[in-house]
């Protein structure tokens, strides 16, 4: 393969880097779920694929914490890392890389970016002032906080002022060159609102930003004046380099970015986007190294209009959520329900009616209704015909072949909701098209054949959606394609090769004549409410 060609076929993700002051809540669930999905989708295309993610540990936020409950900041850390990998485990999550920022690798990657930005000479000492917000580890501008110096994001929490001698980051000097980058690529940040918030901020004129702390000991010292420690975020966006490296690599730059940088997606909140539309790209330009593709900020998760979160106490807890409704139950709800960028909220009876509606009904009972008929009237496998020979004005036909192409673009654009939306139409009709037809009137006709055509066609278009939707359920898509006769296992990404097994699986027509149908049984039970709520 040629190397322009293995660039093409690999595909590196990020989710933000999670600070574990706290054990993840909802919110942190909800960029994890689409980074899943898209590195899922990813793989069925036959991509080479690194999914990142991680924990951001440094800082006065995390602290401060482990002092107020008595622990020190590593075994603090220690302890809600575990939190957070469990969550994966039980959504689902197959993350290839999990970075923790205090690994000793990440202490070399740092010291060897700060160094390069110094050679540059866009470090210097200076004096800082400013209300700092340490739930969002960020100096504010009073014109963004509200009375009082209380966040806007934490209303709960007051900013503190700061005045001390940092080390600061020539941002200012990246201003045109930041200004080129948005304009020669114009889907650096996505979606288009991101964007122009980005535009605006900086068409503000960028001012340096100071790196380093002084009073702070939970961090990297500065390379080049131990006694100052590091800014958390700086440390922490060099951690998607540290990521890529291979788990026995030295840990060099050039080791970190010689096969998977650069990084296709970052998938971030919108609170963050600066750091990453605006920070890194101006950090990486200074060290010399070639920037990520794309910036993906999306929206909120709130409650009461306010951001849920860790720091704001307002967090829903999404591990009895999944104890309660599986896991496919959630990750469906947030990527279907919330259009992907834009702010959405948790409603739990929305949630079992979608559920409900969608899973158990639309899609589940026409598998199960149409496989009861293909056990009755074509002895329990698929009707003998094949796609092809299914005429092309078939309904279901016509649909199906353009479904495949419309839903990869939709992923592609972390359309997630679209994509569902579409592929959720498509199993709308089958059922509509299984009544209209009457299959059951056709067999006491003895019309075998158009039974046989009218049981294949829904069959088919039943095994695409489930195909098409497995990024996002492969529990449920794993148990369609099992009774559909496949041996397939959506969940687990690392044990088989998916785009090898199901190559051309993306189109309508593949199911093949007379393979052995399984037993029909639910793919998804009905949910109910928790008594209190219903
Ligand atoms: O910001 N709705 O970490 P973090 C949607 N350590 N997304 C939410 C959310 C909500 N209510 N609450 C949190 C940090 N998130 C840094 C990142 S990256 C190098 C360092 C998501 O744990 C959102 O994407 O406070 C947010 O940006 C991310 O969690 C991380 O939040």
């Amino acid at each position: 393969m040629s190397f322009e060609n293995a660039e093409k076929h690999r595909f590196a993700i990020t989710t933000p880097l999670y600070y574990v002051n706290d054990l993840p809540h909802i919110g942190s669930a909800y960029p994890t779920i689409a980074a899943d999905a898209m590195a899922r989708f990813q793989r069925l295309q036959g991509k080479s694929v690194l999914f990142v993610t991680g924990s951001d540990e440094h800082g006065q936020k995390i602290q401060r914490t482990a002092e107020s409950l008595g622990r020190s900041p590593q075994e603090h850390c220690d302890l809600i890392v575990e939190g957070f990998k469990s969550l994966w485990d039980k959504l689902n999550i197959r993350y290839d890389r999990f970075i923790r920022t205090t690994d000793d690798r990440h202490a070399a990657i740092v010291e060897e970016f700060f160094q390069r930005v110094w050679e540059s000479g866009d470090i210097y000492l200076s004096q800082q002032q400013g209300w700092y917000c340490v739930a969002c580890e960020e100096f504010k501008e009073e014109r963004e906080l509200l009375d009082d110096h209380y966040c806007a994001i934490h209303p709960n929490k007051q900013a503190e002022w700061r005045d001390e001698e940092n080390y600061f980051f020539r941002l200012s000097n990246y201003q045109q060159k930041l200004e080129q980058l948005y304009q020669d690529q114009p889907d650096f940040i996505l979606p288009a609102t991101r964007r122009n918030e980005v535009l605006n901020f900086v068409g503000q004129g960028l001012r340096d930003f100071s790196i380093s702390r002084r009073n702070l000991d939970w961090g990297f010292p500065v390379p080049v004046d131990p006694k100052q420690t590091l800014y958390v975020w700086f440390d922490a966006l060099l951690g998607y380099i540290t990521a890529l490296l291979d788990p026995d690599a030295e840990p060099t730059l050039d080791n970190a970015l010689s096969k998977w940088w650069p990084i296709n997606i970052h998938l971030i909140g919108k609170d963050i986007l600066r750091f990453h539309a605006v920070y890194w790209p101006a950090m990486l330009m200074s060290a010399g190294l070639s920037l990520p593709d794309r910036v993906f900020g999306h929206g909120f998760l709130v409650r009461d209009g306010l951001k849920i979160g860790k720091s704001t106490g307002n967090a829903i807890d999404p591990v009895p959520l999944v104890d309660r409704y599986g896991a496919d139950a959630v990750r469906y709800y947030f990527l279907k329900e919330i259009e992907f960028g834009r702010d959405g909220v948790f409603d739990e009876t929305r949630f079992v009616n979608i559920l409900n509606a969608d899973l158990a009904n639309d899609l589940g009972n026409l598998l199960n209704r149409t496989l009861k008929m293909a056990q009755k009237y074509c002895g329990g496998h698929v009707p003998d015909i094949s796609g092809e020979e299914i005429a092309a004005d078939n309904f279901l036909k016509a649909v199906g072949s353009e479904l495949g192409s419309k839903v990869a673009q939709a992923y592609d654009d972390l359309a997630f909701s679209s994509a569902c939306d579409a592929i959720l139409t498509s199993v709308r009709m089958g059922n509509k098209y299984i009544d209209e037809q009457a299959p059951w009137a056709l067999y006491k006709q003895g019309k075998q054949a158009d039974v046989e055509q009218v049981l294949y066609s829904v069959l088919e278009s039943v095994r695409l959606a489930a195909y098409l939707l497995s990024p996002i359920i492969p529990n449920v898509s794993t148990q369609i394609y099992q009774q559909l006769g496949y041996s397939a296992d959506f969940a687990d990404t690392r044990l088989i090769d998916v785009s090898t097994t199901f190559q051309n699986h993306q189109t309508w027509g593949i199911l093949p004549a007379k393979q052995i149908l399984g037993e029909p049984h639910p793919v998804f039970q009905k949910l109910e409410l928790p008594e209190e709520s219903s």
